[in-house]
């Protein structure tokens, strides 16, 4: 079975007006389901032919395979990606809201040093709220790199930085388009849900 692109989990002009749906068409319709085309193009009658996407990432990141991994890491990404963002504006859950006053001294302290971390990125890549030994941290990776593939890590947050995530919507103006994603379209829940699984884990 090849990989598939997954549908959002909503509509397309929900986001708006931070992300548009001319915007999010283009992200999801053609950006990232090219990594999903190229991705079964080269595992098409390969010993990955039928495996899922996070074995793919990891079997091509072990194999060197650069080009098969950029590809099926960026699905990878940018599935993990639309579930950070919501329609609906939600507020920081108790569970999130003091780990950030534990790591960051509170929530505009988090949200700082992300767009910090954002904005300086160099180039493309993406940003990231990661849970590493027990603590929050902030993190970036060049191009297709993910920190599904480091040992230890657990995702918790991303935000696409490549160009193709804000230009129709803010051109250039990447502090713009980060500023709307922290004030706006982060899914708390699933951040609060991905680190509790984490803890939960931890402690077993
Ligand atoms: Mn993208």
């Amino acid at each position: 079975m090849p990989i598939v692109l997954k549908p959002l989990p909503y509509s397309t002009d929900s986001l708006e007006p931070h992300m548009s749906a001319r915007a999010l068409e283009l992200h999801h319709g053609k950006h990232h389901k090219s990594y999903v085309d190229k991705t079964n193009a080269a595992i098409s009658g390969s010993e990955l032919a039928n495996a899922d996407i996070e074995t793919i990432v990891r079997t091509a990141k072990k194999n060197i395979d650069k080009k098969l991994f950029n590809n099926a890491a960026q699905v990878w990404n940018h599935e993990f990606f639309w579930t950070c963002l919501t329609p609906r504006r939600q507020d920081v859950p108790p569970v999130v809201a003091r780990k950030f006053d534990a790591d960051f001294g509170g929530l505009e302290g988090f949200k700082s040093s992300f767009k910090k971390e954002a904005v300086e990125h160099f180039a493309s890549g993406w940003a990231w709220l990661v849970l590493q030994n027990g603590k929050l941290k902030i993190t970036s990776f060049h191009d297709a790199d993910t920190p599904l593939v480091y040992e230890g890590v657990t995702p918790l947050l991303s935000c696409d930085v490549w160009e193709h995530a804000y230009y129709v919507d803010y051109f250039n103006d990447r502090a713009a388009f980060v500023q709307a994603f922290l004030d706006n379209l982060v899914n708390w829940d699933h951040v609060a849900s991905v680190m509790t699984q984490a803890a939960s884990q931890r402690a077993a």
